[in-house]
């Protein structure tokens, strides 16, 4: 099978080292579109063109089952990407966390997430719609700024990454969150460092729960192709310092020829 996994930048790379560490697929094709990051504070409609445009690319190469790895991206162009893709299989990252959010007894559910993620009102929604309407979420938009910044560049722990977490989470557990989704694909890069300054807290890692909805009957031998709008050998170095893998990076042109 063929699948491609989409996102704005490195963050949807949490989502290809599981689809890659469990073998999830014979080849991955996966897709940061580095020219227009980050997705977290363009419009709606912005959005969903480009992730229109990325499809349409994965379809060319024969995918057959697309990730939208990235919870800005799922919170505002998952329905707009299955209308207009119905011969694909579509998964959101955002209906993965809330699966995985479904396995605690949670009254307070915080979670981390960008402006536009946290305006689509999408996590609340689903939580309520799909767990419980008694349970109290609270949103907090994280992702723009200096944590998503260092991140971005592969920097995944140490002093700076703790006091950006610290101002995110502080104020969630001030109101007696039990657990926290990881509403934004970077974060399951600095899960180690939120776990340890918050014991307490179970995590959702949306990267482990969307992975469930592909297919696992088969062992493949994935093999993985990688493409950025944007620069490619910036991404590489990214790539290697994340994973630690050297695939090849490769730029593709994806805008609109008219
Ligand atoms: N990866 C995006 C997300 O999960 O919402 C955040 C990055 C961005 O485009 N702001």
């Amino acid at each position: 099978s063929k699948i491609g996994i989409l996102d704005s930048g490195v963050g949807g790379l949490s989502v290809l080292k599981e689809v890659y560490l469990n073998n999830l697929a014979d080849e991955v094709y996966f897709l940061g579109d580095t020219k227009y990051f980050p997705y977290g504070i363009k419009p709606v409609e912005f959005i969903q063109e480009r992730v229109f445009e990325i499809v349409s690319f994965f379809k060319s190469l024969g995918v057959e089952e697309v990730i939208i790895a990235c919870n800005t991206a799922s919170s505002v162009a998952y329905d707009f990407l299955k209308d207009r893709f119905r011969d694909l299989k579509i998964h959101s990252i955002v209906l993965g966390a809330i699966e995985g959010a479904k396995n605690y007894k949670a009254k307070k559910i915080g979670v981390l997430a960008t402006r536009r993620t946290m305006e689509s009102n999408i996590y609340p929604r689903l939580i309520h719609e799909k767990i419980s309407d008694k349970i109290e979420v609270y949103v907090q938009s994280c992702s723009e700024g200096p944590l998503l910044e260092t991140i971005e560049k592969g920097i995944v722990e140490g002093e700076l990454i703790e006091k950006e977490i610290m101002r995110c989470i502080d104020p969630l557990v001030e109101k007696n969150i039990e657990g926290l989704i990881l509403g934004c694909t970077h974060l399951p890069f600095v899960k180690k460092v939120i776990k340890d300054l918050y014991p307490n807290l179970f995590v959702v890692d949306p990267s482990l729960e969307v992975i469930n909805f592909l297919r696992s009957d088969s062992n493949f031998n994935t093999k993985v192709e990688i493409f950025v709008t944007g620069e490619a050998e910036e991404f590489q170095g990214i790539l290697n310092k994340l994973l630690g893998m050297d695939w090849i990076v490769k730029k593709v042109t994806l805008d609109r020829s008219d």
